[in-house]
């Protein structure tokens, strides 16, 4: 039996999520058409008859202001290129070559092995041209981490949006894992992350495709209750803004707004559960809540050694 961990890592909005959802068969992260959705590390499992992949989704790299909740997102890739096995590095087809290789910067010191993948090849088919600096990309790629502890081993191309060359890359990956037990005993598990925090997930990945362009990144949900027992399971979700006038926009003109967010998040909860849920929504002002470190700590978003509070 085969066993490791893969890490998935990339700039926003390359399809690392699209990714993960796409071998495990189920939407364990959210997946959404704006940068920056992903905001923690969320493993998912792959168990089957040649053995376990542990994948590990990632936020997209980008440059972050220091701490706030784009440096708690760094953090969170760095923690997932803490010894991995595997670096399956994703690229967009339509990115540009010199923001795809800032990517290294955070690689080059990785003792593993790296496959490239461009995911996204469906849009090569609709302009060849477009993808015609690749090739020359990736054998700068490999220039560069010569000499590296990282191995390079391959490129490949998929569509993880349409489960397109997914199949040989599993057998790649499971061919250069090393022998091993299963990290997680339980065949059946998915994912590290209780359900709470996909059920709150589902929600935040409603605000980004209800809200405005930069509403969504002003917004956290805290679960404040979950109670399995009763039927329907009943929910209430706590959705943290920065400003009042952004808790404004959220309700919407006769709680319109709020109520549109909330059936959509209910239809996907209770797909992912199989029942039927009683969600309840309601939103909060926490002010600057995206800097302060004690707030994003309180709101699930620890940052290693936060600086002080400049208050
Ligand atoms: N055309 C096409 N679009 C894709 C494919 N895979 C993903 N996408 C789209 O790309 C967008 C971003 O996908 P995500 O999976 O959220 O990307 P991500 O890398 O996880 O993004 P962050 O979490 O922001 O870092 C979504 O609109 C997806 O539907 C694909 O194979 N082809
Ligand atoms: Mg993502």
């Amino acid at each position: 039996m085969k066993s490791g961990v893969v890490a998935l890592v990339g700039r926003p909005n390359v399809g690392k999520s699209t990714f993960l959802n796409c071998v495990l068969q189920e939407q364990i992260s959210i997946v959404t058409p704006k940068a920056q959705t992903t905001r923690d590390q969320v493993r998912g499992i792959r168990t089957e008859e040649r053995g376990q992949i542990v994948f590990v989704d990632t936020p997209g790299i980008h440059r972050a202001k220091e701490g706030g909740i784009n440096e708690y997102m760094i953090q969170e890739v760095k923690r997932a290129l803490d010894h991995p096995d595997l670096v399956l590095y994703l690229i967009d087809p339509g990115s540009k070559p010199e923001a795809e290789s800032r990517v290294l910067e955070h690689l080059t010191g990785v003792d593993s092995r790296l496959i490239v993948v461009v995911n996204k090849s469906d849009l090569l088919k609709r302009s060849p041209d477009s993808g015609s600096w690749i090739g020359p990309w990736i054998e700068n790629v490999r220039k560069e981490i010569s000499g590296t502890r990282l191995h390079y081993l391959d490129s490949v191309r998929i569509a993880a949006g349409r489960n397109e060359g997914v199949d040989p890359l599993l057998s790649m990956i499971f061919e250069n894992l090393p022998e091993g037990a299963p990290l997680y005993d339980d065949p059946d598990s998915l994912t590290d992350r209780p359900l709470r925090f996909v059920v709150s997930e589902l929600i935040r990945k409603q605000l980004f495709m209800n809200l405005g362009d930069e509403l969504p990144y002003s917004c956290a949900v805290e679960i404040e209750s979950f109670k399995d027992r009763m039927k329907p399971v009943r929910i209430s979700a706590l959705i943290h803004v920065e400003r009042e006038s952004q808790k404004g926009m959220v309700i919407g003109a006769k709680g319109q707004k709020i109520k549109e967010i909330g059936t959509k998040a209910r239809e996907e909860i209770e797909a992912l559960m199989g029942e039927r849920i009683f969600l309840e929504l309601r939103v909060k002002v926490s002010e600057s809540w995206t800097s302060e470190a004690r707030k994003m700590k309180g709101l699930g978003y620890a940052l290693e050694k936060p600086k002080k509070d400049h208050r």
